[in-house]
């Protein structure tokens, strides 16, 4: 077997097959000095050969079956020649789907994916049960092939990526929490990246309890053109398996209250909607699942409150890497017209920028953009507010701050991927809120 691209996916498949008996070729764009130590260690002890500074196809079609990464693109001309010279090329997800043990909850969905994913994980711990938690959320799939622990579930956050060479797998739940435009770099077009994320439910409702958000357009359109399934839907309308109702989520006869908790927001409560009705067929106590919604923490650098710094109120939001999480986090903080300093950009994945114009025009007093995609972020919506283009995000945060007054809040939502100025979105976010605490140090001033 061969496996394409040497990231946190991968290595733990390399390990996995390494440990299996099976003799595995790597094939990575970086040169194995590029490699950190441990990589190499890794690459060195479980892979027989390693083809770096780029792929070839004479070096994997030596392979029979060959694994791509999440992050490489099956349509690379190179995989194209494999295939044609007759091999497989498949995603880890197609590699696992024979190998599960518990039933798999898979959550995808263009934005909340990590947190509802970290929810269901949450309320099956609380109710005693052994549960893997991993996918796209950061703990490899390959984890779960490698351990020996018997798990009584299993969930898996599931991207786009992961989903369009998925092979043969069905889960036993599959959730699906919205669709909004996200990486068309890759997959092209809207219908394309709906149709890889639509590949969860390709064993029908006879197979996968087929969960869906009833109230976003895209999901209630591409449910649509999959014929026979009967989808379990979440959201505001009364006839839903799951309702929403002010701060409440209703279902099979049970109530549960958000009022107070994180989660008492429109995504939120969304959310909860479906990781309850996503877990509705494991008996899990109602009690426990309330407990859990109400004590439950969203991960950082989700509308994350960074600081109140001269009567201004800082926000983090560096997961937001799509302008679907954008428009999302102007609605959750909609603090009255033109209250908000956006600061924005990072690496264009293919957005049409354009669909933050309402919201923009809404909210926004200010625009600061940064990074590769500020030209076109500005040039789709610098008519709106007057735009500044700083080099850096700490400068960013500093204009920011001079630009908003007491009752403004300055939000660092990107709307795109890090990968120009940082190496994810965790270390940008950390920059931001380093950039925010400088501020407090350059002129006195009250935090709360
Ligand atoms: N590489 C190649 N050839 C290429 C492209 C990349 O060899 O054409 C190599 C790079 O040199 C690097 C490796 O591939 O060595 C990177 O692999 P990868 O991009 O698949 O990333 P991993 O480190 O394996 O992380 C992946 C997911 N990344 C992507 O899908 C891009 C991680 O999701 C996931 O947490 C991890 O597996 C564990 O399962 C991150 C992500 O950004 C969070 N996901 C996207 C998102 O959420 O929007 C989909």
């Amino acid at each position: 077997m061969a496996v394409v691209g040497f990231g946190r996916a991968s290595q733990s498949i390399v390990r996995y097959l390494h440990e299996s008996g099976i003799r595995v070729l790597v094939s990575d764009i970086r040169n194995y000095s590029e490699l950190s130590p441990k990589e190499q260690e890794l690459l060195d002890k479980c892979a027989a050969e390693f083809e770096g500074g780029g792929h070839s196809t004479g070096f994997l079609s030596r392979a029979d079956i060959v694994v791509a990464s999440p992050g490489v693109d099956h349509r690379h001309s190179v995989l194209e020649k494999v295939r044609q010279s007759g091999a497989t090329v498949l995603g880890e997800l197609a590699l696992a789907a024979d190998k599960f043990t518990a039933p798999v909850i898979g959550v995808t969905g263009t934005n909340g994916k990590t947190t509802v994913t970290e929810l269901i994980g949450s309320m099956f711990r609380a109710a005693g049960k052994k549960v893997f938690v991993g996918g796209n959320i950061g703990t490899p799939l390959g984890d779960l092939l490698i351990s020996d622990e018997k798990f009584e579930a299993i969930v898996l956050e599931l991207s786009s990526f992961q989903l369009e060479l998925c092979g043969d797998f069905v889960p036993e739940v599959g959730i699906l929490l919205n669709i909004t435009p996200d990486h068309l770099d890759r997959h092209k077009t809207l219908q394309q990246y709906a149709a890889a994320k639509m590949r969860l439910f390709q064993g029908g409702s006879a197979r996968t309890f087929s969960v869906i958000n009833g109230e976003d357009l895209q999901c209630r359109r591409f449910s649509e053109t999959m014929k026979g399934i009967e989808w379990s839907r979440f959201g505001h309308d009364e006839r839903f398996a799951a309702t929403i109702r002010s701060t409440r989520v209703e279902l099979q006869g049970a109530t549960f209250e958000l009022a107070g908790s994180k989660l008492a927001n429109l995504s939120g409560l969304l959310n909860s909607g479906a990781a309850l009705l996503g877990t509705s067929r494991f008996g899990l106590d109602p009690e426990i699942l309330q407990r859990v919604l109400l004590e439950f923490e969203p991960g950082e650098h989700r509308l994350q409150r960074v600081a109140q710094y001269n009567g201004v109120t800082y926000v983090n939001d560096s997961k937001a890497t799509n302008t679907g999480a954008v428009i999302n986090a102007l609605q959750e903080l909609c603090s009255g017209a033109g209250k908000i300093v956006l600061i924005a950009g990072g690496r264009n994945k293919g957005d049409d920028f354009r669909l933050l114009r309402d919201s923009v025009a809404g909210h926004v007093k200010r625009l600061i953009l940064i990074g590769e995609a500020s030209g076109p972020l500005g040039e789709a919506l610098g008519d709106l507010v007057e735009t500044d283009y700083p080099a850096t995000l700490e400068e960013a945060v500093q204009r920011a701050s001079a630009a908003s007054e007491p009752g403004d809040t300055v939000l660092f939502s990107p709307a795109c991927a890090s990968f120009d100025m940082f190496n994810d979105y965790q270390q940008r976010g950390t920059c931001f809120i380093e950039a925010v605490h400088q501020l407090q140090k350059r002129k006195p001033a009250e935090m709360d």
